[in-house]
């Protein structure tokens, strides 16, 4: 030190350093894979100007929007100064400027004008997902939305709710309608077929009024809802379990005194995350609805939704790693520790070189099941992409959203210390990772939904699965630098055919208990095929065939792991019980 500078601390108390914040750039720009995965299949400049101009509006304006939405955070006022009850949930002025934004870039619309074809849903999820972590959780209503648009669609759009479905699908903000999709009651929010008692009165008119209770309810202010209920007999009986679930359509409005019509919100919920977004628990007293499908097909009949919103969770989980990532590494360029900055350090960069191949595997199926859903709408689907559809949806849904959590969670060390602090906007984006996998089905009941869904298409569901694998991997296995990761994979999928043949000879215990693992065996798999697919395109990078490579270094069938292990034998729960409850 000179002498004569100043002695430190002098022109602040607290010293002159302050370190650089993370910066939002564009994150369109600032995803290579997407914009490679574009140009592969969607080279289209409306679309790539489109989604320029977004992510640049995002990153500019948006982002800032859904930092208001989670320091002001929806309120309940039950009543007015004079005790009537008003029943009004209070959003914050940038939650409603959200709501035109959506409608206004066609975040729904997009889905349903099909101006690009088959590839639609493809450039609509292009758009949520540079959206997701920067729109205050309006993409929840958005999912709703999008999923009650599908269900009115795949009934054809019945008469008296084709209003409705031309203002979910509208770009007009003074038009749009966001849905809601109230399937939980106290008793299960997983099991819906017994957890349900809300019942639906018929009227005179042909119309219903529903009575019961919905224990979660998410983004209330809500214009209409799809609902469960069992229709109530003139004997008062109702039928029990999934035959006797019916779905009903209601809007949600006020009568001339400004009350809400059959229905009074209970409270909001108090929540780790999705601080943003009313959650409430709902008496419905007599709400006006109108069935919609057949009586009896609820749950079949509201599929289409979980199709739906499932993809669209899937979206915000992946967008959520690439928002990390793409924070944590510009972080890397500002922050200095042991002399040198983040990025210098090997094993730092390593952690950044990990979330990001999660992520880049994670983002590809992701994508690969929005094609099937665009083709699967377009009427282009063959039989095996409409198996494939059904049985990627939850297996995505359930894999992805349980690698948010990490990456999203790995993300926020990287930051350090400033990971932890709330006003940085960091640990919203763990809080709300962390709801993915347990609304929209948890991780084991969209296990069980696998095995199911398998189980139920006399092996067409799988052999969907075995060829489409196979097919993307021969493509690959011309490329020489991919070769080890071809045989990885080929040796995993081979595996995994031997232990599927064989547990279909044991009891369903058996199958119960390898679900989980089947799920992720099957996701880890067909990420690694669709890698293997992208680092075989010419327009590929060196990048994509490093991260098919490293994708190829984990285990890749957890169930044959266990499988060696017993741990599906008829000893283990016995064995868990005594481990648990020790
Ligand atoms: O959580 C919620 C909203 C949160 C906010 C929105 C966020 C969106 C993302 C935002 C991003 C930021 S709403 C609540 C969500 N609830 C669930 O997901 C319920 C989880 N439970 C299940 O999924 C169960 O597996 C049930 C409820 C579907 C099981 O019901 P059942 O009746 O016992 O099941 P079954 O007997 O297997 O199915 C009955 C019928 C069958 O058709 P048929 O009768 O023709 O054979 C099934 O094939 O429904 C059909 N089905 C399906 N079809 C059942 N599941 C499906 C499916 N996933 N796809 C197609
Ligand atoms: P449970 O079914 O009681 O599950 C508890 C545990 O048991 C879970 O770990 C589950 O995996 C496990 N489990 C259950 N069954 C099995 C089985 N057969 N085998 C192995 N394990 C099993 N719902 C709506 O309808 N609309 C909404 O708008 C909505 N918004 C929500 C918003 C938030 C923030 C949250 C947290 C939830 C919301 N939900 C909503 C509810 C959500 O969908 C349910 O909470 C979820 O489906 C789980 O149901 P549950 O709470 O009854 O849990």
């Amino acid at each position: 030190r000179d002498p004569d500078d100043p002695p430190l601390f002098s022109r602040s108390r607290t010293g002159p350093f302050l370190q650089g914040r993370p910066q939002l750039s564009n994150p369109f720009l600032e995803d290579p894979l997407l914009r490679r995965y574009l140009r592969r299949h969607l080279p289209h400049p409306a679309v790539f100007s489109d989604l320029r101009a977004f992510g640049e509006k995002v990153a500019g304006e948006v982002d800032g929007w859904g930092r208001e939405c989670e320091v002001n955070p929806p309120k309940l006022v039950a009543f007015d100064p004079w005790g009537r009850r008003v029943d009004d949930i209070v959003t914050s002025p940038a939650w409603k400027r959200m709501k035109d934004l959506s409608a206004q870039e066609g975040l729904v619309a997009i889905g349903y004008e099909r101006s690009f074809g088959e590839w639609s849903r493809v450039y609509q999820m292009s758009k949520l997902y540079i959206y997701s972590p920067s729109s205050g959780l309006f993409t929840c209503p958005l999912a709703m939305t999008d999923g009650a648009a599908k269900v009115f669609q795949s009934l054809g759009v019945p008469r008296g709710v084709d209003k409705a479905y031309g203002r979910l699908t509208s770009r007009d903000p003074d038009r749009f309608w966001t849905s809601g999709q109230w399937m939980t009651e106290r008793k299960g929010g997983s099991d819906v077929a017994s957890g349900t008692e809300t019942g639906a009165v018929p009227q005179t008119d042909g119309s219903y009024r529903l009575y019961g209770f919905k224990w979660f309810t998410s983004a209330t202010d809500a214009d209409m809802t799809l609902t469960l209920a069992r229709i109530v007999g003139q004997d008062g009986a109702t039928t029990p379990g999934s035959q006797g679930l019916s779905l009903f359509y209601a809007e949600v409005s006020r009568d001339q005194q400004g009350r809400l019509k059959g229905i009074e919100v209970q409270r909001l919920k108090d929540k780790l995350g999705t601080r943003q977004m009313p959650t409430a628990e709902l008496l419905l007293d007599g709400l006006p609805a109108h069935m919609l499908a057949e009586e009896g097909r609820g749950v079949a009949s509201i599929a289409n939704m979980l199709t739906v919103t499932r993809i669209h969770n899937s979206v915000a989980a992946v967008a959520a790693m690439r928002r990390v990532v793409q924070l944590a590494r510009d972080y890397a360029t500002r922050r200095t520790a042991f002399g040198r900055l983040l990025k210098d350090h090997p094993l730092h960069l390593q952690t950044l070189a990990r979330m990001e191949v999660e992520t880049r595997g994670a983002f590809l199926l992701v994508m690969d099941v929005c094609r099937l859903l665009g083709r699967e709408e377009t009427g282009l689907a063959t039989p095996l992409e409409t198996h494939l559809l059904r049985l990627l949806t939850p297996v995505l849904k359930l894999y992805a959203a349980k690698q948010a959590v990490a990456v999203v969670s790995e993300g926020l060390e990287s930051f350090g210390g400033q990971g932890y602090i709330e006003d940085t906007g960091l640990p919203g984006l763990l809080r709300d990772a962390q709801v993915l996998s347990i609304w929209e089905g948890t991780t084991n009941v969209l296990s069980l939904d696998v095995l199911r869904c398998i189980s139920r298409s006399s092996g067409q569901v799988l052999q969907a699965y075995f060829t489409q694998t196979k097919s993307l991997l021969r493509a690959a296995s011309g490329v020489s630098s991919l070769a080890p990761a071809v045989r990885t994979l080929e040796g995993a999928l081979s595996a995994l055919g031997e232990f599927i043949e064989e547990a279909a000879s044991r009891p369903p215990s058996y199958l119960e208990l390898a679900a989980r693992d089947l799920a992720y065996s099957l996701a880890r798999i067909y990420m690694g095929a669709l890698l293997t697919d992208q680092a075989s395109w010419e327009g590929a990078s060196q990048s994509d065939t490093y991260t098919a490579l490293r994708w190829c270094e984990q285990d890749l069938c957890p169930a044959v792991t266990s499988e060696r292990g017993g741990r599906y034998d008829p000893s283990t729960p016995p064995s868990d019980a005594a481990l648990v409850y020790d």
